[in-house]
C-alpha cells in the first residue's frame, strides 16, 4: 500500500471537487479539481524535466497559488520538495543546492539569470521560473507536458521534503520530512483544531517555512477548507478580509500588530472562529489585550522544522497565556536534564525533548548532527528550555542553543558573526536578539574593532547587505572595547543582552 501523502489528498480533491481551494484578492480561484488536474501537469512538467522519485525540486519563488501547486506536484510524483526562503541571497543559494544537489532548480522569472550561475557552480541541472501570476517556464512546460496523473507509490518513510534551518556551528542543516511525518501532523491538527470543510483560512505567512506550508496548507488539505492566500501580512488587508475568514494563523508579530490597531474589535472578529499563534513566544500581555478587545482566547502552540507540531493549546478549554498547552495526540514530551537526558519531577525547568510519528528522521547528510539530537529511544532534543505546570500546560521559559528569533524567523548568531567577522577591521562580534517591540527580538551586534581601525555602523551594516537576509541583518550595531568572557573563554551573551537592554523599548 502507498502511503503517498499525495493519496489522501487526492481524495479530498475528488470530494470537495468544484469547492474554493485556494483563492486570491485578485480574482485567482483553483478549486480542488483544478489542484488536481493542475497538480498532474505540473508533475508530468516535472517528469520531463529528469526529476525522478526522491530527487530533491528547490523552489525559491514568491507566493502564489502555483507555487503549493508545485509542492503538490511534487509530492505526486514522489519527488523531495525544497522550499527556500525568498530573501536568500546567492551566497545563501548556493549552499543550499551544493549540498541538497536538486534535480531542479525553481526560482523567480526576475532572478533567472544569477539562478542559472548559481546553479552552474552548484552543479545543479536545471533551472525554470515560476512567477506569481502563473507565468514563467514552468507553467509553459507543464501546458505541453504529458500530464502525470497517476500517484507513484511511497513509503512511510520517504522523503516528501527537506526544511533548512540554522546550525548552531553557523552551517544549516536540512531536515528530512517523510510522507508519514507531514501526513501525521496534518490529521492531529484537523482534529485538535476542529478544521472543516465550512473553512476559510486568511493565509498571510510565507509558504517556505512550516508554518505557513504544512500548518497552513497541509492542514487546509485535510479539512478540504479554504484557502485566501495574500501575498504577506497587511493589517489592513486583515481587517478588510476578517467577516469573509474563519481562522487566521501567525506569528507573534501579527497579533501585537493587530492589538495595536484601533479596528480590532468584536464586531470585526465576529466571523472567525480561530486565531492560532507560533513560530516564536506570544506574550501574555499580547494574549491578555487580544482577548480583551475581540473575546477570542489566541491559540498559542508549539513546533519546530524538524517535529512539526507538537503541542497546542486546546480547542475547547483553557487557553492558557504565555503557555503553549499540552501535547497533540500521538506526541510525547518529556523535560530532562540537559546532561544526562534523564526525565525532571514536573515543575522543574530541563530539556525539552519530543517523540511521534510528527518527528523527522535527521538531517540531510549529517550523521552526526542527527545522533546528537535525534536519540536512540527516539526523543528528538529541542534545545528549548520548558517547564510543565500544575494543571500540565507547557511553559517554553528559555532557550539553550544560541538562536535569535525575529518576527517568526530563525537566525543563527554564529552565522552572522561570520560574516561580520569578514570585515576588514573587524576583531571579533557577538550577536544577540534584544526585546523589540515589533519583532519580538531584534537581531543587534557588538563589535570589537581593530586596533587603530575606524569603523562605523554603516560600514558593517553596508557589508551585510547582499551576503546575507534582510531579517538576519542586526538592526542595530555597538562598538565595544573587548567582550565580557567568562572563566572558560566564552563570551557571556547574558552580559551584553543587559548591557543593551532598552535599545528598541
Ligand atoms: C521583515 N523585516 C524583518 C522581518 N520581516 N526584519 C527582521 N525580522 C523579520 N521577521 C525587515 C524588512 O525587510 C524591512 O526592512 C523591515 O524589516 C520592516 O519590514 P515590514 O514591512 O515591517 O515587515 P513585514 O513585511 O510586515 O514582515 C514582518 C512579518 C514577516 C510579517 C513578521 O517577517 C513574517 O511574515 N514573518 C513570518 C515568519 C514565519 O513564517 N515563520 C515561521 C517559521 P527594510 O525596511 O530595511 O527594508 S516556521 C517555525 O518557526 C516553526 C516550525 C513554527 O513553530 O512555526
Ligand atoms: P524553526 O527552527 O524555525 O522551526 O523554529 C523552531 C523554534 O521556534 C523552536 O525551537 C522554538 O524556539 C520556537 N517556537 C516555536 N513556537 C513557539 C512558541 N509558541 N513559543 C516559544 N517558542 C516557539
Amino acid at each position: 500500500m502507498s502511503h503517498n501523502l499525495f493519496e489522501t489528498f487526492a481524495a479530498r480533491m475528488r470530494d470537495r471537487g468544484t469547492a474554493d481551494f485556494i483563492t486570491t484578492r485578485d480574482g485567482r480561484r483553483y478549486a480542488y479539481r483544478d489542484a488536481l488536474e493542475v497538480s498532474a501537469r505540473l508533475a508530468g512538467a516535472l517528469v520531463a524535466l529528469g526529476v525522478s522519485p526522491g530527487d530533491r525540486v528547490a523552489v525559491q519563488v514568491d507566493k502564489s497559488p502555483e507555487a503549493i501547486l508545485l509542492y503538490l506536484a511534487c509530492l505526486r510524483m514522489g519527488g523531495v520538495y525544497l522550499p527556500l526562503n525568498t530573501g536568500y541571497t546567492a551566497d545563501e543559494i548556493r549552499y543550499f543546492l551544493g549540498d541538497a544537489e536538486p534535480a531542479l532548480f525553481v526560482c523567480r522569472p526576475a532572478a533567472l539569470e544569477e539562478a542559472r550561475k548559481v546553479a552552474g557552480e552548484s552543479g545543479c541541472p536545471a533551472v525554470e521560473t515560476l512567477g506569481v501570476d502563473a507565468d514563467g517556464s514552468l507553467m509553459a512546460r507543464a501546458e505541453r507536458a504529458e500530464p502525470f496523473t497517476g500517484i507513484e507509490p511511497r513509503a512511510h518513510d520517504d522523503l516528501a521534503a527537506i526544511l533548512y534551518t540554522s546550525g548552531t556551528t553557523g552551517r544549516s542543516k536540512g531536515a528530512m520530512l517523510t510522507h508519514r511525518n507531514l501526513g501525521s501532523n496534518a490529521a492531529t491538527l484537523k482534529q485538535a483544531w476542529r478544521f472543516s470543510a465550512e473553512d476559510r483560512l486568511i493565509h498571510a505567512l510565507p509558504i517556505f517555512h512550516t508554518h505557513g506550508l504544512f500548518v497552513g496548507c497541509n492542514v487546509t488539505l485535510m479539512a478540504g477548507s479554504s484557502m485566501l492566500f495574500l501575498p504577506k501580512f497587511d493589517a489592513d488587508v486583515i481587517f478588510e478580509e476578517m467577516p469573509r475568514g474563519t481562522v487566521l494563523m501567525g506569528v507573534p508579530t501579527f497579533y501585537t500588530r493587530l492589538v495595536q490597531d484601533a479596528r480590532l474589535t468584536p464586531e470585526a472578529t465576529a466571523n472567525m472562529r480561530l486565531f492560532v499563534s507560533g513560530s516564536a513566544p506570544l506574550t501574555a500581555e499580547t494574549h491578555q489585550a487580544f482577548a480583551q478587545k475581540t473575546g477570542h482566547a489566541i491559540l498559542e502552540r508549539y513546533g519546530m522544522t524538524e517535529t512539526n507540531m507538537n503541542l497546542s493549546n486546546p480547542y475547547d478549554g483553557e487557553r492558557r497565556a504565555g503557555t503553549v498547552g499540552k501535547p497533540l495526540p500521538g506526541v510525547e514530551y518529556r523535560i530532562t536534564d540537559r546532561e544526562t537526558h534523564a526525565p525532571l519531577p514536573p515543575g522543574e525547568i530541563g530539556m525539552l525533548e519530543i517523540r511521534g510519528p510528527n518527528v523527522f528522521i535527521g538531517y540531510w547528510r549529517m550523521p552526526e548532527k542527527t545522533r546528537e539530537e535525534l536519540l536512540d529511544d527516539g526523543f528528538f532534543v529541542t534545545g528549548d528550555l520548558a517547564m510543565t505546570d500544575e494543571q500540565g500546560y507547557v511553559h517554553i521559559v528559555g532557550r539553550d542553543k544560541d538562536l535569535v528569533i525575529s518576527g517568526g524567523y530563525n537566525v543563527y548568531p554564529k552565522e552572522v558573526e561570520q560574516v561580520i567577522d569578514e570585515l576588514e577591521g573587524v576583531m571579533e562580534s557577538a550577536v544577540i536578539g534584544l526585546p523589540h517591540p515589533d519583532f519580538g527580538e531584534g537581531v543587534t551586534a557588538v563589535v570589537v574593532r581593530q586596533p587603530g581601525a575606524a569603523l562605523e555602523e554603516q560600514q558593517v551594516l553596508d557589508h551585510l547587505e547582499g551576503r546575507l537576509a534582510k531579517y538576519k541583518q542586526p538592526k542595530r550595531v555597538f562598538f565595544a572595547d573587548s567582550l565580557p568572557r567568562n572563566t572558560m573563554g566564552k563570551v557571556q551573551k547574558n552580559e551584553l543582552r543587559k548591557r543593551y537592554q532598552d535599545t528598541y523599548r
